[in-house]
């Protein structure tokens, strides 16, 4: 066989991958995970892949479910889901993937929706052109055990009021003619939507996916309404240079080599601390 992708243990895809893009730094490397997989049995490896920038492109398939075990609430579920799981309603607190991966230090973050295709592909390119970990997260639809999830995103009518469209260097508005923007509340500094008139036109946030600073990325990922998803920003809210994993270990490496030769490994494993167990 000659296939471009394998399977891996449930939740270990992102250390499987880490060490794959380390040691194959010609190939392209891509996690395809879920909702359950990535942030539940996989959450430990998912953050620390991200802190450590390897060369990953993670697409987070979010569709607020454990669709392959046939219906129990993941770690995006609402507070309240009724599952086979949670008969009564789940009492868990949801995670919010982009939230999640900008706190683990991501230096590449993108949600955008399965039934765009456009959106989709763009922000796909992007990830791909991105030296280090990116993490895309795209809203599924399961139509067996979670239909009509992110309904409200793709329904034309009420995607006026829910989707943001972010654009690097664009101001951030949307809704018909780009009637509504985001701005910074001078109060609290936290953001919020405003009706765009002449006389705040000016104060529109401008995005800025490539600011040093998380902060405002951050601020995004929490504007949408959980109940109903309106003011939910889509494409790449955060896209920042930092060093990559796979390099600076692939320099150590060459430095090691450099100075000390190519290394014995039975000589490592004799040497230094070894200890003679008397039975
Ligand atoms: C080690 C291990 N534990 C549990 C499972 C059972 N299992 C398979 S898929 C899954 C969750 C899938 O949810 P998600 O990642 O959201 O993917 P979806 O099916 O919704 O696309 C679980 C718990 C497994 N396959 N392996
Ligand atoms: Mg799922």
């Amino acid at each position: 066989m000659n296939p471009y992708g394998m399977h891996s243990i449930h939740g270990r895809a992102p250390a499987i991958a880490t060490g794959l893009a380390a040691s194959r730094r010609d190939l392209s490397v891509w996690v395809v995970t879920g909702d359950g997989d990535a942030l539940s049995i996989g959450g430990n490896h998912l953050i620390h892949a991200l802190r450590r920038n390897v060369n990953l492109k993670i697409l987070l398939f979010n569709n607020r479910i454990y669709g392959l075990t046939k219906g129990q609430y993941s770690p995006t579920s609402e507070v309240g889901k009724i599952t086979k799981s949670t008969p009564m309603g789940s009492l868990d607190a949801p995670f919010n993937p982009v939230s999640l991966a900008l706190g683990a230090e991501a230096s590449f973050v993108a949600r955008t929706v399965d039934s765009d295709r456009k959106h989709l592909t763009d922000v796909l390119r992007q990830a791909a052109a991105h030296p280090g970990t990116a993490l895309v997260e795209i809203y599924q639809n399961c139509n067996i055990f979670n239909d009509g999830a992110f309904e409200a995103l793709k329904d034309r009518q009420s995607a006026q009021d829910a989707v943001i469209r972010l654009e690097h260097g664009q101001p951030i508005r949307f809704g018909t003619d780009g009637a509504r923007g985001v701005v910074r509340d001078r109060q609290t500094g936290d953001l919020r939507v405003v009706t765009v008139t002449p006389q705040n036109e000016t104060d529109v946030l401008v995005h800025d996916a490539h600011a040093a600073s998380p902060t405002t990325a951050f601020a995004l990922s929490r504007l949408a309404d959980p109940d109903t998803l309106h003011h939910t920003p889509i494409g790449v809210l955060r896209s920042v240079e930092r060093p990559v994993y796979d390099t600076l270990m692939a320099d150590q490496l060459d430095t090691a080599v450099e100075q000390h030769g190519k290394g014995d490994l039975a000589a490592l494993l004799a040497g230094g601390d070894t200890w003679t167990v008397v039975g």
